[in-house]
């Protein structure tokens, strides 16, 4: 096939103008104003560093060209780029235009960090590993006008980004964001759209909470009940649904390709009234219950006691190892009312050694500090206090070096209101506007919890309320790019005068990419977004 001739001959149209990668917006679209360019004031999460250079400036041209060390994402970016300015963008290793190199990045900003250059001549960013690459990639692109985010070309549009300087690395390792896609369930094409808007923030692990007494979100071979009964329903009764092995690999891949990771999460011993229901040789009494569509948590349990309950254990745990290219597997452990103390901490010792066979790390709601953790067990802190036994019960296991990442429930919990008037959402955590979200040290947060503990901060979303996308979108921005902030910023640029106005700044490109978010009365939005 004569696949040369007729890649410039696509070229040559593309330069004319005669074709487009993607369809061009409406004619009032198109003939709002030029949105002022970007600033390095803006970047959010805050870089370590950012100097701009007066006076200088680089706009993108339909003849540029992109290469980059890491094909994956100099086709990310192309792909992002061509979408709305419908120039062609081709990628290849030889120095283009905007350049993503893997070589010349400072020792400082470590395997996710980068630096990134924008001269009169171009864009290039330098990093020493891939991730650090792609989070250069979120920087560069919001240094370009919002319409850079969405999914039609803006002829009109001068690409234009800001001349300076950014060298940047986050503060920690884990930056999370979890979704609950057992008490409603989401599809694949919703989880993704989801990672995508994560990637932005340089979130980089994905925790998915599989399994609730709602429902059981992923098929296990030999164990198809879970999900053809288990997975049958959802809070309110509706149809539920569940991820063939498939699937989740396709959200894996689609996360990989972001550089995020996914932390899957069976929550055991409670929370397991779907499982109950599926495989009643699970309890302790035989009885089948019911399918549950409510809200209530505390009242199911997994038989701790019963060999059919490790063997049952075994099979999932191994099954999630093997799908799970990540290193840690979230077993729950959260809320386990109707477990003696002596039997839950013999069951998380037990399911510990388990998911040690399969080689992964085990993370754990906070509870699991009751148990004797191994030293590479993580604890996830979700309470809404700080002074009360259990809270110090989590401090005490990170003097002895337990690992914990913060999600303390009345700051981190995307699904605590904002207000009184909040349509969706929950509030026996508090209601959380976006300062609230924000204003919190995670290294000093939690007292007698060493800072060198943390492994970094999580916001999860619970979905008992959440039932589309578009409340999705609602209750997780702007607050999850407070959490993201908190995550990857240095704690000397912690202020919530100078945040505001950064987040501010994100209305326009959440507009652009369709994301309905909450306009909270305390961020001073631009017009029109
Ligand atoms: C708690 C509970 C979840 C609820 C959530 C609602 C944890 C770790 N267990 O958080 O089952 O869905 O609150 O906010």
């Amino acid at each position: 096939m004569a696949a040369a001739p007729f890649r410039r001959l696509l070229a040559a149209l593309f330069a004319l103008g005669l074709l487009t990668a993607s369809p061009v917006a409406s004619a009032s679209a198109t003939a709002a104003p030029r949105p002022p360019v970007a600033s390095f004031a803006d970047i959010l999460p805050a870089p370590v560093s950012a100097v701009p250079a007066a006076g200088v400036s680089y706009t993108l041209r339909r003849t540029d060209t992109l290469s980059s060390d890491v094909p994956g994402i100099g086709g990310y970016l192309a792909a992002v780029l061509r979408r709305s300015t419908g120039y062609p963008f081709r990628v290849g290793t030889a120095p283009g235009a905007i350049a993503l190199l893997l070589s010349g990045a400072p020792a400082s900003v470590g395997p996710q960090g980068y630096r990134l250059d924008v001269t009169a001549h171009g864009v290039t960013v330098r990093a020493r590993a891939a991730a650090g690459l792609f989070a250069g990639v979120q920087t560069l692109l919001q240094l370009l006008p919002p319409s850079v985010q969405g999914s039609r070309v803006v002829k009109t549009a001068r690409w234009t980004l800001p001349g300076g300087r950014v060298i940047d690395h986050p503060r920690y390792a884990y930056r999370g964001a979890m979704l609950d896609v057992a008490r409603h369930f989401f599809t694949v094409a919703q989880v993704e759209r989801y990672t995508d808007q994560l990637a932005h923030y340089k979130i980089d692990y994905l925790h998915l909470h599989l399994t609730d007494d709602q429902g059981w979100r992923i098929a296990i071979s030999g164990l198809p009940r879970l999900t053809s009964h288990g997975g049958s329903t959802e809070v309110g009764g509706g149809r539920g649904g569940y991820y063939t092995e498939a699937d989740y690999r396709a959200i894996v891949r689609y996360a990989q390709a972001r550089y995020i990771t996914v932390v899957p999460e069976i929550d055991m011993p409670g929370h397991t009234n779907a499982a109950l229901s599926s495989y009643p040789r699970l309890t302790c009494d035989g009885v089948v219950p019911r399918l549950y569509t409510g809200m209530n948590v505390g009242f199911s349990s997994l038989c701790v006691r019963s060999k059919a309950t490790y063997a049952f254990l075994e099979t999932v745990i191994a099954r999630l190892a093997a799908l799970t290219p990540g290193p840690y597997l979230h077993i729950g452990g959260d809320e386990a009312q109707s477990t003696s103390r002596a039997d839950y901490a013999a069951f998380v010792n037990r399911v510990q050694a388990i998911v040690a066979a399969r080689h992964k790390t085990v993370i754990g709601w906070h509870d699991i500090v009751a148990a004797t953790l191994r030293p590479s067990t993580v604890a996830q802190f979700w309470s809404s206090t700080t002074g009360r036994p259990g809270d110090r019960a989590v401090a005490a296991a990170a003097r002895r070096g337990t690992k914990v990442i913060m999600s303390p429930a009345s700051r981190a919990y995307l699904d605590m209101r904002y207000t009184s008037a909040t349509r969706i959402g929950a509030d026996w955590a508090g209601r959380i506007d976006v300062s609230k979200a924000y204003d919190w040290n995670p290294g000093a947060y939690l007292p007698g919890l060493p800072a060198s503990a943390v492994l970094g901060v999580e916001a999860p979303l619970w979905t008992e309320t959440v039932r589309s996308s578009a409340d999705l979108d609602y209750l997780a921005f702007p607050r999850v790019a407070a959490i993201a902030e908190l995550g990857w910023s240095p704690a000397s640029s912690h202020s919530w005068p100078r945040f505001r106005v950064r987040l501010a700044a994100q209305g326009p490109r959440w507009r652009a990419e369709g994301v309905r978010y909450y306009r909270s009365t305390q961020i001073d939005w631009p017009a029109g977004s």
